[in-house]
């Protein structure tokens, strides 16, 4: 008989579609890993009852509550996981972290650097033993880590530009309803927090740089969309369908950035290329299982960019999965992300992305918004 590991009770607070991703990073983690602690899905939490009763009826959660702040008064509970809406990040997890739970945060840390500088701090103060992570799942993607172990361990040489690009489509009909992600006060901004904080912690992850200065520029295209409770009225849309900055790194490297959920028939492209004096990565999301890697130093007859398949056991989390070239997906980043906050717990780790790498992203995108209010940009006049 298999030794009995020690539980880890977790509960969710919310049940969008990252409430579905989270349930099944937590589910499979400890079916393909050997894990110190044996997670256990016991209490998802949402505001309505028959909505909570019927996500963990599907997705295996034990219990459920409609109010957050039982997970938090109940002692068996070790780690609390939030994935609602922005406005809501703080007070929870705040909360949970004086109450000694573990956190999982999803990104964009907080809606503001106030809120977000405060959460870090919890974070710093509730001690060594709690651990609190952010949900920047793309960190996870196999080929995004092994981009990062290449170019950190110096493959590609002095790293000197970076290109990223978070590119959806789902917003450029203006009929499509005014959902919480349009609404500043759920959603803090719209693309810019939404997907553009994925492209600066996943550039930031890859190059080991920090963005230490920013020129931005937003815009909102629908200033209206049919409400979605009566879509025969509208509201206003407060937030930016898109968002572009430049970017320089503490290193050295100079970026450019876009994220927008316009870009007609891009439905969930980050594209992250990385430039250096000895060769360059492609990473793309949408090509999940390989990452584009090109060797400077090639005999000049050899070179261009190789498409390497991430699908090597050698390869970052790949050999607790499928033999070699056997393929994974979106979900497996919320498998390793499980998987890896489990081993940080159970080995007394700090996990990564800490409350902190959180603020610091918040810092750019705050940064962001302040250059394109300032609208400091040259402007052609007549
Ligand atoms: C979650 O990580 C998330 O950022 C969502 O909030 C976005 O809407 C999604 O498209 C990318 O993933």
């Amino acid at each position: 008989m298999p030794k009995q590991k020690p539980a880890l009770k977790i509960a969710l607070i919310g049940h969008g579609f990252m409430g579905a991703a989270h349930s099944q990073g937590w589910r499979v983690a400890p079916r393909f890993f050997d894990l110190p602690l044996q997670p256990e899905m016991t209490l998802l939490v949402g505001r309505q009852a028959a909505g909570v009763e019927a996500a963990a009826e599907k997705w295996g959660w034990a219990e459920t509550s409609t109010d957050w702040r039982t997970a938090i008064e109940r002692d068996d509970i070790d780690v609390v996981d939030i994935v609602t809406p922005g406005n809501s990040h703080a007070e929870i997890a705040i909360a949970a972290l004086a109450a000694g739970k573990h956190v999982l945060c999803e990104k964009p840390l907080a809606n503001t650097l106030a809120e977000a500088e405060v959460m870090a701090a919890a974070a710093r103060s509730a001690g060594s033993g709690i651990k609190a992570m952010v949900g920047f799942t793309y960190r996870r993607v196999p080929a995004a880590t092994f981009a990062r172990e290449l170019v950190t361990s110096g493959a590609i040489g002095e790293v000197r530009q970076v290109r990223a690009a978070y590119l959806q489509d789902w917003l450029y009909d203006a009929s499509s309803p005014l959902t919480w992600r349009l609404q500043k006060e759920h959603a803090g901004t719209g693309a810019l927090g939404d997907i553009g904080a994925h492209a600066v912690d996943l550039s930031q992850f890859i190059t080991g740089q920090k963005i230490v200065g920013v020129s931005g520029l937003m815009q909102t295209f629908v200033h209206e969309r049919p409400l979605l409770e009566d879509p025969s009225q509208h509201g206003e849309v407060s937030v930016d369908d898109a968002a572009a900055f430049t970017a320089r790194f503490d290193g050295g490297a100079l970026g450019t950035f876009e994220a927008t959920r316009m870009a007609t028939g891009r439905k969930n492209s980050l594209r992250i290329e990385v430039s250096g004096s000895k060769g360059a990565i492609s990473f793309d999301l949408e090509n999940y299982n390989s990452l584009g890697y090109y060797d400077a130093t090639a005999v000049s007859t050899r070179q261009g960019f190789a498409q390497i398949m991430v699908t090597e056991e050698e390869h970052p989390y790949i050999s607790a999965w499928w033999p070699t070239g056997h393929t994974l997906g979106y979900e497996h980043g919320f498998v390793h992300q499980a998987k890896d906050f489990i081993e940080a717990i159970g080995e007394g780790q700090q996990p990564t992305p800490s409350f902190e790498d959180g603020h610091q992203v918040q810092r750019v995108l705050d940064a962001v918004q302040q250059s394109a209010a300032n609208d400091s940009i040259w402007t052609a006049t007549a």
